[in-house]
């Protein structure tokens, strides 16, 4: 019995220091506390608070030992006649006490202390034993517990050595990705950023070669340019007052002429187109490349700006370049005698049309070069004469450029609050021109490549490219625009 109530006292010591090391185990993992007795935990039923928990038995009984014997029945004895008759034998009476037994004689005095001894021993162990009873069951129910606990403990094992694997693996790919990336950026450093600064310094090579090519050329154009430049076009011997005199002189082919219309005043060059219409036609202004600035002041524009021809490999300057002649000589020219203008233009898909007004007369200086125009012809629209055809009312006839004056950046004399210096047609639609308020054909506009442009390309937020209202519209920039005049015959 001692060495029962040892083993118990040894079990329940060692399951209540695991019910301790449970609880740590649990601050350790930051879970629940103990106290929320109510709480089951996710991977099944634990104790949760010490003694508390209790056991329930399995409720299943096993069936007792089967009662059969595997020994097959006893033959009967043979008969053995007649009984034999046994003869009673007295025992004397030593003076102790009979046995319970005849045949086992009388007993000593010693045995029948040892009978009495062996009497009262036996109620000492039956009480003994069942005090022992309830220990044994209290060791059996602690042992079970022991054992759920064991069971769990080793459940909690083999869950957190499977997190340590998943994590060992986790850590494994990880590792694999840094070493990848790792080799990669070690071989972009060692290979590829060597390569591409290689490439680069080439590339730097030939942009310091092209440079100092380009500083050569920088430097041989600023000698040229040292002197003001001259045309190496060979002037024609024949001249004339204008362009129709030199046709009727024999000087039938287009191209650079000089021209003296006013004997009080030097010659000078100007581009006759003896093709168009039979000839005789004097270049005013001429726009096809963007080459020359538009937006000019008024003295540029009373003395004339621009390249008047080149030569394009024939020996002679037959092709004309961007110019405006000058309000002077346009003056002058338009006063000589009736005078005649063709204005023939193109937009960027090759197609052409043209105005022709027979009567152009400009003013002079003291006038403001006023504009008149009269007799209109062709396909373009009488932009000069009636205004925008888009417009009515007002705002068409303020789009008329008949009668108005030249009007540049530096000197408004247009018909938009005119002396206002804040409202000026010339600064915002960019050309000096005969604005009203303002136009309808924008000949002198800015260069606009490819023809159409918007609002917010324009500087001002106008429709300040080569227009011509009537053809193509306010946002369309022609490719090509000239003027020419010529003497007019009635009778040609
Ligand atoms: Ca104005």
């Amino acid at each position: 019995m001692r060495t029962l109530l040892l083993l118990y006292l040894c079990v329940y010591t060692a399951w209540a220091q695991d019910n301790l090391d449970y609880d740590d185990y649990d601050t350790d993992s930051k879970s629940k506390p103990a106290e929320n007795a109510t709480e089951v935990g996710a991977r099944g039923h634990r104790p949760l608070t010490r003694g508390t928990d209790r056991y329930s038995p399995n409720r299943y009984v096993p069936p007792p030992i089967s009662g059969g014997s595997r020994y097959r029945g006893r033959p009967a004895p043979a008969p053995t006649g007649q009984p034999q008759e046994e003869e009673k034998v007295t025992q004397p009476d030593a003076g102790g006490c009979t046995h319970a037994s005849e045949e086992m004689g009388v007993l000593c005095p010693n045995g029948c202390e040892l009978k009495t001894t062996l009497l009262k021993q036996e109620k000492n162990v039956k009480m003994s034993i069942g005090e022992l009873k309830p220990q044994v069951d209290e060791l059996s129910r602690a042992s079970n517990n022991v054992y759920n606990y064991v069971n769990s403990m080793s459940n909690s094992l083999r869950e957190r050595q499977r997190v340590i694997n998943d994590n060992n693996r986790v850590v494994g790919q990880y590792s694999d990705n840094v070493e990848e990336q790792h080799a990669y950026i070690k071989e972009t450093v060692d290979t590829v950023f060597p390569s591409n600064i290689r490439v680069l310094q080439g590339v730097l090579e030939k942009i310091k070669l092209k440079i100092q090519k380009l500083e050569k050329a920088i430097h041989a154009q600023s000698e040229v340019c040292k002197e003001p430049c001259k045309t190496k076009c060979p002037i024609p011997v024949v001249s004339g007052k204008e362009c129709e005199d030199i046709f009727r002189r024999g000087g039938t082919d287009s191209q650079m002429y000089m021209v003296h219309p006013d004997t009080f005043y030097p010659p000078y060059k100007v581009f006759c187109d003896q093709t168009t219409q039979n000839g005789g036609w004097l270049l005013i202004q001429n726009r096809l490349d963007g080459s020359v600035d538009f937006g000019r002041r008024w003295d540029d524009y009373r003395r004339g700006f621009g390249n008047v021809a080149f030569d394009s490999g024939k020996g002679h300057c037959e092709t004309p370049s961007e110019y405006w002649l000058g309000n002077d000589r346009i003056s002058y020219l338009t006063k000589m005698g009736p005078t005649e203008v063709l204005i023939e233009m193109e937009d960027w898909s090759g197609a052409k049309v043209y105005a022709q007004y027979q009567q152009f007369t400009i003013q002079s200086d003291a006038s403001n070069f006023v504009l008149a125009v009269d007799g209109y012809s062709g396909n373009a629209g009488n932009s000069f004469m009636e205004g925008s055809s888009e417009l009515f009312g007002e705002n068409r006839t303020m789009t008329i450029h008949n009668g108005m004056m030249f009007s540049t950046y530096d000197k408004d004399n247009d018909n938009w609050n005119p002396g206002d210096p804040y409202t000026q047609c010339s600064r915002e639609d960019g050309g000096g021109w005969w604005y009203n308020r303002c136009h309808s054909a924008n000949p002198n506009g800015r260069y606009y490549i490819g023809g159409a442009y918007t609002k917010q390309m324009a500087k001002h937020g106008t429709d300040d490219g080569i227009v011509w209202m009537n053809w193509k519209g306010s946002w369309y920039s022609l490719k090509g625009i000239s003027m020419k005049i010529r003497p007019y015959f009635a009778s040609r």
